[in-house]
This record gives structure tokens, C-alpha cells and sequence, in this order.
């Protein structure tokens, strides 16, 4: 990736303390989401990108994961279609800013296809697509489609315990890979250079490089010093609420 230009956030809904979780951590204390919402964008300002803020939606209680209702690439964007009923009209509220941003480049995956955009990964014109609980065989097969009529290719990786394949994976470009639990053995991957993730700093292994810099959630010490030691400046944000509902750093940004 030459350079990350534009990047799209939505501030959080009151309703987010009603996000669908599948850990045990508590409902999110909404003040402090916001505050970590705050302190996440003043992070994406150290990174030389313009930042669009969208509004919050209290209709849905997900929608500051902007990450998972489209798939921006550098040639066009891809409306997903989110595999939780709860989710899926996030598209609709974000299509008018993704047009301003594609004027005639935006394609669109229907029914069957199920596609959750924190299921796909960019490394440089290839982009994996996890089959999870979110993501099906259809909706991979129509994004792969999508992809090659921009002169960009695609694959599927089978995920087993987590939600989106960026929950485990995070490419810090460079060759360098992020990976955690059940990918640090996945063969389609084994080419680039795995940074393993431990077992307790799971959560760690959702980072996002933006343009030489890598955002990564705080109290992780063993993977921040493995992301230094590769040469990055790193820059922590705390995000303790948003893991309260399965969300990290990458879930909360659409970069391009
Ligand atoms: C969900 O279950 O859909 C949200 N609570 C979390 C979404 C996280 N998004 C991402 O990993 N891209």
C-alpha cells in the first residue's frame, strides 16, 4: 500500500451497550467509549490522512464498526451485505459517503452472499477473505468476481473460533503479518513474515498501519515490542469498551 489518503469513522450510538458481544467482559460504559473514540481519532491524526466523521446511529448498536459494512480497495467499493440481521442496513447509511468517495465505482454483494468487510484483508492486490459465522462461500465468490474485474485477485481462508478474520490477522505491510491463534499455522499465509501473537495478547493481533505507522490497542507489551522491534512507531489507544463487544482498532476505521 503506497499511501492511505482517506479515512471514515462514525462517532458511537448510546445504543452501543447493546452490541452483540460473545465475550463475558460486561456491557461498555458509553462515556469511556467515547472518550476512546476521541483518543482514537487524535491517533489517526498523527498518520497524514483526512478523516471523515460520521454521526452516530442509535438504530444500530454496532455502526461505529464502520469496517464491516464496505470494503474500500484503490479501484473501487465494495457494499457488503452483514451476515447479523442488526447489521445489515448499516450499509444504507453509509452508501452516500462511499459514493462521494467512488463516484461510479461502487459494486454491491446480494442475496445469498453474506459479506462482513473485518472478514477481508488487503496485501497489496490480493485480498483474503475469512468464511466465518458473517462471511459465506457465496459472498466470497461475488467479492473474488468484484475484485478481478478491477485487475485485483482474492482467496478464502477458513476461520474456526473468531468472529472476523482480522480478529486474528492484522498485514502491517512490508511482508510483515500479525497472527494469532488459529492463523499462525494457516498454510495460505506461511509466505509472509508471521509475527506469532501469545495466547494471552490475543486481542493484540487487531492493529491497523496507517501510512508507516502501526495503531494498536494498550496494554499489550510483549506484541508492542514485537511491532517495534520490526521497526514501526507504534501508537496505543485504549479500547476496553469496544472489546466489551468484539470490536478492536481496525473494526472502527474504513482506511483508503
Ligand atoms: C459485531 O459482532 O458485529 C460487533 N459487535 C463487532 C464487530 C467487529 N468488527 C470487526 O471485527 N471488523
Amino acid at each position: 500500500m503506497k499511501k492511505i489518503s482517506h479515512i471514515i469513522t462514525r462517532t458511537p450510538a448510546k445504543s452501543l451497550i447493546n452490541g452483540l458481544t460473545s465475550v463475558n467482559l460486561g456491557k461498555p460504559d458509553y462515556q469511556r467509549a467515547l472518550e476512546q473514540h476521541n483518543k482514537y481519532i487524535q491517533a489517526l491524526q498523527q498518520c497524514d490522512v483526512d478523516i471523515t466523521i460520521l454521526p452516530p446511529d442509535e438504530r444500530f448498536p454496532d455502526s461505529v464498526f464502520v469496517e464491516d459494512p464496505v470494503l474500500c480497495t484503490p479501484h473501487c467499493a465494495i457494499i457488503t451485505r452483514p451476515g447479523v440481521k442488526s447489521r445489515r442496513d448499516e450499509t444504507k447509511i453509509i452508501t452516500d459517503t462511499i459514493e462521494r468517495f467512488y463516484p461510479n465505482k461502487i459494486e454491491r454483494i446480494t442475496a445469498p452472499g453474506t459479506v462482513e468487510a473485518g472478514d477481508i484483508m488487503m496485501v497489496g492486490d490480493h485480498y483474503y477473505i475469512g468464511l466465518s459465522a458473517r462471511t459465506n462461500q457465496a459472498g466470497a465468490d461475488q467479492t473474488i468476481e468484484i475484485l478481478e474485474k478491477y485487475g485485483l485477485c482474492g482467496s478464502v481462508i477458513k476461520l474456526e473460533k473468531v468472529l472476523h478474520l482480522k480478529t486474528g490477522l492484522a498485514y502491517l505491510e512490508n511482508n510483515n503479518l500479525l497472527a494469532a491463534g488459529e492463523f499462525i499455522k494457516k498454510p495460505e499465509i506461511q509466505h509472509l513474515n508471521i509475527i506469532e501473537i501469545p495466547e494471552q495478547e490475543s486481542y493484540a493481533a487487531n492493529c491497523i498501519w496507517v501510512n508507516g505507522k502501526v495503531i494498536m490497542p494498550a496494554g499489550y507489551p510483549t506484541t508492542k515490542n514485537k511491532i517495534i522491534a520490526l521497526g514501526y512507531h507504534v501508537i496505543e489507544v485504549d479500547t476496553s469498551e469496544y472489546r466489551k463487544v468484539d470490536g478492536g482498532v481496525s473494526c472502527m476505521s474504513l482506511r483508503f
